[in-house]
């Protein structure tokens, strides 16, 4: 072997090196590209629950800590206002008279006498009110095995049963679930339509009657269908009704026992929807709602825009229905399951 020869070689060793050299820097450099896309992506995450309860927060802790600031003292006047904030919070007069009680036994017995703690004895008394009988499994995400696992919607006119079912309904999708929402509100044909632009939303199938027609005999039929069709979830929209008009409560109750004569352990669900703008009225719904259909759980919608969250206190203190679902905005992804610590945390921290 001559010298040029070990020379080539060597130059021939030299260049494969470099190539290696570049093929790892440039992997080395894709697969850190990757994971700040990665960071990126996880970081587009919901926005958080505390941004979405702003308005509850600042009129409720926010005028508390107001008091607080100003008066030092804990004496009966500091309660009264605080009884004033708490009814004005639409805690509802029964909660808040309760809750003042609690507190003033608490002040009593450990002696307290400044006003920089009342924050965090509230905090401790409506979490526990909130926990009571309370847990997080949103159950019916497991669906039981139950198939199909029938969902029915009602509330009063534009509290937000459609938006919820057209979210709801893309929930179950991403997790898997074969979906079929049935427009039983046939009241109107633009009813119909608006479920019909949330089922293309959400990518699930929906069964569209011919407006007017009869809500029960259009549930009866969806369900057939449901079933010869295997389909994991149904989802039932009903056309709005004041709790007060009996015929029509009258009719959602038959819409109720004619999901059994198809599914007999049906509905499932019965979800009552309220507006939590509305404030104190949701109660009044709720309970009537009830006596016709029993319900098995409250979606408490557009507690986004409000300032009365506090609602949700009132309303798992008097009823004993438990929140389900709260609803924060308009999107497809604005419906989340009422987590007890996160809703404490997002009203006081
Ligand atoms: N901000 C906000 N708006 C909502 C929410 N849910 C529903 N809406 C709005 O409330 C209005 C009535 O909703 P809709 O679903 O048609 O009510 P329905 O008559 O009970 O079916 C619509 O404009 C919705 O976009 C929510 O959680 N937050
Ligand atoms: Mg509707």
């Amino acid at each position: 072997m001559d010298l040029n020869h070990v020379i080539f070689i060597l130059a021939g060793i030299i260049v494969i090196a470099f190539i290696i050299g570049i093929i790892i820097r440039v992997k080395k450099r894709s697969s850190e590209l990757e994971k700040t896309l990665k960071n990126e992506i996880s970081e587009k995450e919901p926005v958080s629950l505390k941004i979405k309860l702003a308005k509850t927060k600042n009129s409720f802790i926010g005028r508390i800590a107001d008091l607080v600031s100003q008066r030092e003292k804990l004496d009966e006047e500091l309660l009264e206002d605080l009884e004033e904030i708490l009814i004005q919070a639409d805690l509802g007069v029964k909660t808040t008279l309760d809750i003042i009680k609690k507190l003033s036994e608490k002040i009593r017995n450990e002696r307290i006498s400044n006003s920089s703690e009342i924050k965090q004895i509230l905090e401790n008394i409506v979490r526990e009110l909130l926990l009571k009988d309370y847990s997080l499994d949103s159950d019916f995400f497991h669906l039981q095995n139950k198939k199909p696992f029938v969902i029915l919607f009602a509330g009063v006119n534009g509290v937000g049963k459609t938006t919820t079912i057209g979210k709801l309904a893309k929930r179950f999708k991403d997790k898997g679930k074969s979906v079929l929402l049935i427009a039983a509100d046939t009241f109107r044909a633009a009813a119909i339509e608006q479920l019909s632009i949330w089922a293309d939303r959400a990518k699930v199938s929906i069964i569209k009657p011919q407006p007017g027609a009869d809500p029960a005999s259009v549930v009866y039929d969806g369900l057939i269908s449901a079933i010869n069709k295997k389909i994991d979830v149904v989802l039932i929209d009903t056309a709005g009704r004041q709790h007060t008009k009996i015929n029509l409560m009258n009719e959602l109750s038959k819409m109720s026992r004619t999901i059994k004569k198809v599914v007999p352990d049906g509905p499932q669900e019965t979800l009552l929807v309220v507006d939590a703008t509305t404030g104190q009225n949701a109660i009044s719904q709720a309970e009537m709602f009830n006596e016709a259909i029993n319900l098995t759980g409250l979606v408490l919608a557009k507690l986004d825009g409000t300032a009365k969250g506090g609602i949700v206190i009132g309303i798992k203190h008097q009823l004993n229905i438990p929140v389900k679902l709260i609803g924060v905005g308009e999107s497809l992804d604005d419906l989340r399951d009422f987590d007890v610590e996160e809703f404490v945390k997002a009203i006081f921290e």
